[in-house]
């Protein structure tokens, strides 16, 4: 009997001590999550590592900058083949037969007659060729000169054309439509101004400069930004437009030269 009663003693005994070690464990157990949430502190609001990624050339920025501002004012783009032929290069557009640009060592001609076009106008004779005025045209791509790689020259660069063909077209739409462009382009506070010049696609022709800041701590100078004018009244009969009837303007920009100027790249 008295071993019974000492047995349940014991029992009594081993509980509470496993309760007080059950507590103390605990105890310890929460001590020790204060101690790691007083220092381990995790900020999940922090901005993730930045991505290194790439980015389009300013080129193709201002050739995509160029299309919108046109394109607002109802120009559509227009392309044509890069491989020409001496009408659409030059004969359709008023050069001489004995023009310097269609010497050998200016031009980059195929073997079996084609040439590599020395610039988008080809483009425009064929849109001419193929619709009707009322004509609103922009020609991006890629031109061909026969020169060597250094600072100022290319054997391949960009240009940029522009065209408007319609009755009753005159140089002030031309003047009108690109200086809104300048002001969108450069900012509406920017300067224009034109200076008489030459093409032979175009008569009266010249060149448009706006005052631009280059950040080269120079501040605002006039800079050449393009070239333009009325569309010879020869180019549109040779495209097939009636000429009493129809008049047109003009414009031949190099999207290098204008991301240098807009985006401020240094020479
Ligand atoms: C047609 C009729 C007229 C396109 C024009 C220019 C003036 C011009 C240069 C600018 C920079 C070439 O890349 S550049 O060196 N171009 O100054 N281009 S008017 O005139 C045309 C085109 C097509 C049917």
């Amino acid at each position: 009997d008295e071993r019974k009663a000492f047995g349940a003693q014991i029992n009594t005994v081993k509980d509470e001590i496993s309760a007080a070690l059950e507590a103390k464990k605990a105890d310890l157990q929460n001590a020790a999550l204060d101690a790691r949430l007083a220092t381990e502190v995790l900020d999940v609001s922090l901005p993730v590592r930045p991505e290194a990624k790439g980015s389009l050339h300013p080129i193709s920025q201002t050739m995509e900058e160029l299309t919108a501002i046109f394109g607002a004012m109802g120009f559509e783009v227009a392309e044509g083949p890069d491989v020409e032929d001496d009408f659409h290069n030059f004969t359709a557009l008023n050069f001489p037969a004995d023009h310097p640009a269609m010497e050998l060592h200016d031009t980059l001609y195929l073997e079996g007659g084609g040439l590599l076009r020395t610039h988008t106008s080809p483009v425009q004779v064929r849109t001419l060729q193929k619709y009707a005025p009322p004509v609103r045209i922009l020609a991006p791509g890629n031109v061909y000169r026969r020169d060597f790689f250094d600072a100022t020259h290319s054997p391949m660069f960009a240009q940029i054309e522009g065209l408007a063909v319609d009755e009753g077209i005159n140089f002030a739409d031309l003047k009108a439509t690109l200086t809104h462009f300048a002001h969108r382009f450069y900012g509406a506070t920017r300067r224009t101004r034109f200076r008489p010049s030459f093409f032979p696609f175009t008569e009266p022709s010249a060149e448009m400069d706006v005052e631009v800041d280059l950040g080269d701590g120079r501040g605002l100078r006039w800079v050449e930004i393009m070239g333009c004018g009325l569309v010879h009244p020869a180019v549109l009969t040779e495209a097939g437009v009636d000429s009493e009837r129809y008049t047109g303007w003009a414009v031949g920009m190099g999207p290098a030269r204008m991301a240098q100027s807009g985006y401020g790249v240094r020479d």
